[in-house]
């Protein structure tokens, strides 16, 4: 698909200021506030991550689909609209279904970085990526994430892919599509609440610059990939391996049990595993996506700060 018309998307006239002036504008997915928190807890997160964007300097872009109106630059006041009756879990294959349907959703990470390209964003935050489910053997379930990250040019910082992801054939993926994927300030990826998978990653940087550097390089280039920034999970909220282990193999038996399947499938199994821990993987979900968004207005304002350095 090509990126969408850009007439087709109404970017909020703060964002369009912002990013006419070149000035530091981060991305946000919403499908993580309809589909993936406890409404409560994501409508009290989105206000924490505008605060925190606009704190660091940087113009945020909340990206979902409202009535058949594709936005950047939600309100995160306003969310209501993400958990009506007929709401979707809106992937980059959806937005035109949304779009003729004059349906609302929250847009997952395909579907923001559809949008974010082709509005002109250069950065986007999530939590976790999609990825190859650790079920795929059986059911085939891959992310269209994966296939976004080929074709959209944006930097993305998560925290790998989901705790119901196989890393390692997730990593498999992102090599044979051709992503670039670094690990920031880690040798290898992290697994959503976990800050090691194991699985090691092709490359390591250390700062925003680093990441502004290789993001222009691949500009240079015409390099029309994805750079995905890796961020394991803040110490303090980070979970222990084997008991993400535990209760991920108990929510997907419960999946199993009840015939979940297909895009109804992640929101259910993090529902599970929230459950399973006690709450410990809520909050280590919300500490993370904090960070990441964190990471990412760093990154902006490197970009932004090397904009204005004369070119050699
Ligand atoms: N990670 C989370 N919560 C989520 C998601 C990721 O912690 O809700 C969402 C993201 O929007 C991601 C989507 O793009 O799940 C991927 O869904 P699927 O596996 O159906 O492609
Ligand atoms: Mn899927």
């Amino acid at each position: 698909m090509r990126t969408p018309d850009l007439r087709t998307i109404h970017v909020a006239p703060e964002a369009r200021a912002a990013l006419e002036a070149g000035a530091p504008v981060v991305a946000l997915e919403s499908a993580v506030f309809s589909d993936g928190l406890p409404p409560a807890e994501g409508r009290r997160l989105a206000l924490r991550l505008n605060d925190l964007l606009r704190s660091a300097g940087v113009t945020p872009a909340l990206i979902a689909v409202r009535d058949g109106r594709i936005e950047v630059g939600v309100d995160p006041a306003g969310l209501a609209f993400l958990y009506g009756p007929d709401v979707i879990k809106v992937a980059e294959r959806d937005l035109a279904v949304a779009l003729a349907q004059g349906r609302s959703g929250g847009t997952t990470v395909s579907a923001t970085m559809a949008v974010a390209h082709a509005a002109g964003l250069r950065t986007l935050a999530t939590g976790g990526i999609g990825g190859v489910h650790l079920s795929a053997e059986s059911s085939g379930d891959v992310s269209a994430d994966l296939d976004a990250l080929r074709r959209h040019p944006l930097v993305v910082v998560c925290a790998g892919a989901k705790a119901i992801c196989d890393t390692g054939r997730t990593a498999e993926a992102l090599d044979t599509l051709g992503v670039t994927v670094v690990g920031y300030q880690t040798g290898t990826y992290p697994a959503f609440y976990v800050r090691t998978s194991g699985v090691e990653v092709p490359h390591r940087v250390e700062s925003p610059e680093d990441v502004v550097a290789i993001a222009q390089a691949k500009a240079a280039l015409g390099d029309r990939s994805a750079l995905l920034v890796v961020y394991p999970p803040p110490v303090a909220a980070a979970l222990d391996a084997a008991e993400v282990e535990q209760a991920v193999a108990s929510a997907m038996a419960q999946a199993r049990g009840e015939g979940i399947t297909g895009s109804r499938l992640t929101p259910y199994l993090l529902g599970a595993v929230a459950r399973a821990t006690g709450g410990r993987a809520l909050a280590a979900n919300l500490a993370l996506l904090e960070a990441n968004a964190a990471l990412a207005a760093a990154i902006e304002r490197a970009w932004a700060a090397a904009r204005r350095v004369p070119s050699r």
